[in-house]
């Protein structure tokens, strides 16, 4: 079994996946996709046609699989060392997917929405749907930071809440910053950039933080207390 991932290490949606990756020891090809690059876009688009990563491939099963939570649901019918990131139990996985909806509905897509904007041409920009973002992430923050009571989002071990928490917490601290107000949230964070699975995407990632549309606003790019060298 091989298994291909179409993905761009700086990529939120893509760490969700490498993270689980990671979690379930599972080795895997890389496949750049650079959609700044008019081949390599139309490439990708005959895969997917939204053109979106990450999309994973499992050449041996002849499955082609697009959406990061889908690709980690599938990775659990994966024998490998690791533990499962989508639990057996159906209450405990109905908490999983609803921490998942709220994580990428309600912190991706708004902390996206203030990246995207930046990247717009003058004249095409929308604080207006900015400032909407900006208020959706602070009700997610409020929402999370009671419910963080364990070491991960949903008790002892990590899920799929947490691959999709880490890399949207992490960019939506540099883009509205939240640790300082939530502490619990930060010091969730904290852990994340800690725990080897998710400190591996951010060091992958480190060198694209130059091309990154920064604003004065932004915090600090989050740091692990002790970084891990790979
Ligand atoms: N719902 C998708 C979202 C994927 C997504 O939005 N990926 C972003 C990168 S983080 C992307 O491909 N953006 C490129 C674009 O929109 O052109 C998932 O869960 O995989």
């Amino acid at each position: 079994m091989t298994l291909h991932l179409y993905y761009h290490p700086f990529s939120s949606y893509c760490q969700k996946v490498m993270m689980a990756l990671h979690e379930r020891d599972l080795p895997y090809e890389r496949n750049v996709v650079d959609l700044g690059d008019e081949r390599s876009k139309a490439e990708f688009a005959a895969i997917w046609p939204y053109a979106k990563f990450p999309v994973l491939n499992d050449d041996y099963a002849g499955v082609t699989l697009p959406e990061s939570t889908v690709i980690i649901e599938y990775l659990d019918t994966l024998s490998a060392s690791g533990k499962r990131m989508t639990p057996i139990d159906a209450a405990h996985l109905r908490a999983v997917h609803l921490l998942d909806r709220v994580i990428d509905n309600y912190i991706q897509t708004p902390m996206q929405k203030i990246v995207g904007d930046r990247l717009r041409p003058e004249g095409k920009r929308d604080p207006h749907g900015v400032e909407e973002a900006r208020a959706l992430l602070e009700t997610s923050y409020r929402f999370l930071e009671p419910r963080i009571i364990q070491t991960y989002l949903s008790g002892p071990d990590v899920t799929l809440a947490d691959c999709a928490a880490a890399p949207a917490l992490f960019y939506a601290q540099k883009v509205a910053p939240f640790a300082d107000r939530y502490p619990l949230l930060g010091a969730y964070l904290e852990r994340m950039l800690d725990r080897p699975s998710f400190a591996r995407c951010v060091e992958e990632a480190r060198y694209f933080r130059e091309f990154f549309p920064s604003a004065e606003s932004d915090g600090d790019w989050p740091e692990s207390s002790g970084r891990t060298a790979f």
